[in-house]
């Protein structure tokens, strides 16, 4: 009896010791649990899943998770111990402060890694937390260049960035579309200023004007006053810098102000929301995505059924993407033999994955290797293609892995 009621006592006190040392020494950002049983890995995922850019952030966090469910049905063992991947997903709402706040709730939550944030805007502040942690971040949408020209060991992106995807927008502006008189109109976020910067360098290299300069705000759906102001600077072209929900009605009073401007837009305004708010105004507009469209990617058309049969909604802009950059943390995992933050990390720079959206490797900024940018039109409420830009040729990407098929 004394035996026992002692060893009692002795694992109670080393259970305390164990679970005060634990508190007392703060585990290192994303140290993964000892002992037997599967491998916990806990990854964040941030986006405004709340507010005008729901759709949009609910859309990669679909994308994060279906690599979530995939990785975890593959069944793959780090040094014998099934890897099991949990997914935190949490709303920033497209705010920087939220951001930022969020980015520490993973920090405290021990994540060993993160996928995200959407928004340059809630990336670029979240970076610094995550670099002072060591917690590695991959973005599979924020593209202000900014946030891989820090010198941050932890940051990675698997999409193009807007000092590539602002340069094809400006010229294919002022070259494809002649444009000689163009009006900008920025939405002051990290993105939107960014890309409407990079879009202005590339169209006056070539030759256009830029005959208006304005700016709106992410929150925005009333536009006749900027509009009304650029008409009388008679433009032949309006590049917007922002997202959907301001794209949308924008080109709608661009209609009804009468004015007969074409309007050209990043990947903000390129999507699916986009086409069916605009109405009719959308017909003729031009958008560019980074990447290739999603039917040719490499495992594009297996992506595309899988993500209608399991959520019943068309892909909105960064699906695929968010799904690779999941895939390129296992993929770090599987080569380190380990799922602690500084083990990825220091597999991360050596990606060569064969993702849905491409082969991925990173360059030495974090960023991806041979990106493209591909330009589309509004036709019959859908967007076609018009041209690409840049990335791989077809060939070198035609063995890359395909999707999962659809359940
Ligand atoms: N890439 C456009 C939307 C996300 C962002 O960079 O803010």
């Amino acid at each position: 009896m004394k035996t026992k009621a002692l060893a009692i006592s002795l694992s109670a006190a080393l259970a305390l010791c164990a679970c005060s040392k634990n508190e007392a020494t703060a585990p290192a950002a994303g140290a993964t649990p000892s002992g037997q049983g599967p491998l916990i890995v806990k990854l964040g995922h941030s986006a405004p899943l709340t507010g005008p850019q729901a759709h949009i952030g609910k859309d990669t966090e679909y994308g994060a998770q279906m690599a979530v469910d995939d990785a975890n049905a593959a069944n793959i063992q780090i040094n014998g111990r099934t890897l099991k991947i949990e997914l935190m997903g949490e709303d920033d709402q497209a705010d920087p402060k939220q951001g930022t706040i969020v980015a520490q709730k993973f920090v405290d939550a021990h994540v060993n890694a993160v996928i995200g944030h959407m928004n340059s805007g809630t990336t670029l502040p979240a970076s610094v937390t995550y670099a002072n942690a060591g917690i590695p971040q991959v973005s599979a949408s924020a593209t202000n260049p900014e946030y891989t020209r820090r010198g941050y060991k932890t940051a990675f992106r698997v999409m193009t960035n807007d000092e590539a995807q602002g340069k094809v927008l400006g010229e294919f502006a002022a070259g494809k579309l002649a444009a000689k008189n163009i009006a900008v109109i920025d939405d002051k976020t990290q993105y939107g200023e960014g890309i409407a910067n990079e879009f202005k360098k590339a169209a006056e290299a070539k030759g256009a004007k830029i005959v208006a300069v304005e700016h709106t705000d992410d929150k925005a759906v009333d536009f006749a006053a900027i509009l009304t102001k650029i008409k009388a600077d008679k433009p032949d072209l309006i590049f917007f810098g922002g997202m959907d929900p301001q794209a949308a009605p924008m080109s709608m009073q661009m209609k009804k102000l009468g004015l007969t401007a074409v309007l050209l837009m990043g990947d903000g305004g390129c999507t699916a929301d986009f086409l069916k708010n605009a109405g009719s105004s959308a017909e003729g507009q031009y958008c560019s995505k980074p990447g290739v469209p999603t039917e040719q990617m490499p495992g594009g058309p297996a992506f595309i059924a899988k993500y209608k049969a399991k959520y019943n909604a068309p892909i909105q802009l960064y699906a695929p993407y968010a799904y690779d950059a999941v895939m390129v943390v296992v993929e770090a995992i599987k080569r380190a033999g380990s799922a602690d933050s500084a083990a990825i990390l220091a597999a991360l720079p050596k990606t060569s994955y064969k993702g849905v959206t491409t082969d991925i490797a990173f360059d030495e900024k974090g960023d991806i290797k041979d990106a493209a940018v591909t330009l589309y039109v509004a036709k019959g409420g859908q967007w076609q293609q018009v041209e690409t830009v840049g990335g791989k040729p077809a060939a070198a990407t035609s063995d890359a892995n395909p999707a999962p098929a659809a359940k």
